[in-house]
């Protein structure tokens, strides 16, 4: 008998396939979250889950006794009450591999948005504001030879120092745990604590995991190292960022810009971030390309057919349940 699995998106047809073809697949038809009660009721006979930016509380776990597998269709995986998921020694794998560089593209596209910008720029010539060039018009700030500090290095940090050595940036990087001296070699990135990270960077990128340690790692306090010159990019996870702090910040100029594509409470946005002229806004797309959400869902659906099968999953992030 074909595994019972509850996918929480639409999947791409090719993704879909391959799972239908060995397990026995019901599916969320819309493209939004789920509601915890609707999902939980879902879940009853699920074996396994493939849970794309949908919350899979307690309530939703305690609600599916044959639960065996979740594999998350993202890197991030605080969606998911990994605490119970432990207790139950249920695998979770995400979909680290498939999409870093295309999240790190998305990053240095809000950098240089913020720094030149460009979307001010595109609403002054459509609605017809341009009327003669001026010398003094829209200056914005440089970005090739400035510092770039990376809160966080691992698969999405390094991809966005590389890009940074394209603009001849120096690369200054704060994570938890020092990277081997060839890969520091290699991207040309010096390590630092975050305090000097803040102080010295022009541009500062976001790539940590949320978790309690990261949570509003950018507040009033941390915001107030940073030059009045410098930009804040976030691809990572909103509440990573005191939002009511950088919206503080933003509108004193105490820092010159953002470029924000996560939010504390999505989809809602703060207010006050909508009307700032210096902040690029964009609604959670790190990773929204066709290739890459197609190699994430197919990713994610070798991942979720592993740990059926009893395998040790590639993408694993919870192997304590295995010790
Ligand atoms: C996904 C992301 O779009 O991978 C992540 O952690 O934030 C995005 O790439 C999101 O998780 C939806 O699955």
């Amino acid at each position: 008998m074909k595994p019972k699995v509850f996918v929480t998106r639409p999947l791409p047809t090719p993704a879909l396939e391959v799972l239908s073809s060995v397990c026995n697949v019901r599916s969320h038809q819309e493209d939004t979250s789920m509601p915890t009660s609707q999902l939980a009721e879902d879940c009853r006979e699920a074996e396994g889950i493939l849970v794309n930016s949908t919350r899979v509380s307690e309530e939703v776990l305690l609600a599916a006794p044959r639960l065996r597998a979740i594999s998350n269709c993202g890197i991030g995986y605080d969606n998911i009450d990994v605490a119970v998921c432990n207790r139950r020694r249920i695998p979770i794998t995400n979909t680290a591999g498939s999409l870093e560089e295309t999240t790190a593209d998305m990053a240095f596209t809000l950098l240089l948005a913020t720094a030149r910008r460009a979307i001010e720029a595109d609403r002054y010539v459509r609605e017809g504001r341009w009327e003669r060039w001026q010398f003094g018009l829209m200056h914005g700030l440089d970005v090739h030879h400035k510092t770039l500090g990376l809160i966080g290095f691992g698969g999405i940090g390094q991809p966005m120092a590389r890009r940074g050595r394209g603009f001849s940036m120096r690369i200054l990087y704060y994570a938890r745990h020092r990277t081997a001296d060839s890969v520091e070699r290699e991207l040309g990135a010096e390590y630092t604590d975050l305090e000097s990270l803040l102080r010295q960077s022009d541009f500062t990128s976001l790539h940590v995991p949320l978790t309690p340690d990261t949570r509003h790692i950018i507040n009033g306090k941390t915001i107030n190292l940073m030059k009045n010159t410098a930009v804040l990019v976030n691809t990572a996870r909103g509440p990573v960022v005191d939002e009511e702090a950088l919206v503080d910040a933003l509108s004193s100029r105490k820092i010159a810009g953002a470029g924000l594509d996560v939010f504390e409470r999505e989809p809602h946005v703060h207010a006050d971030l909508a009307r700032l002229d210096n902040v690029v806004l964009a609604p959670h797309i790190g990773s929204a390309t066709g290739e890459t959400r197609l190699r994430m869902a197919t990713l994610a659906v070798r991942n979720l057919i592993a740990m059926l099968a009893g395998e040790r999953p590639r993408n694993l992030v919870n192997p304590e349940i295995y010790s």
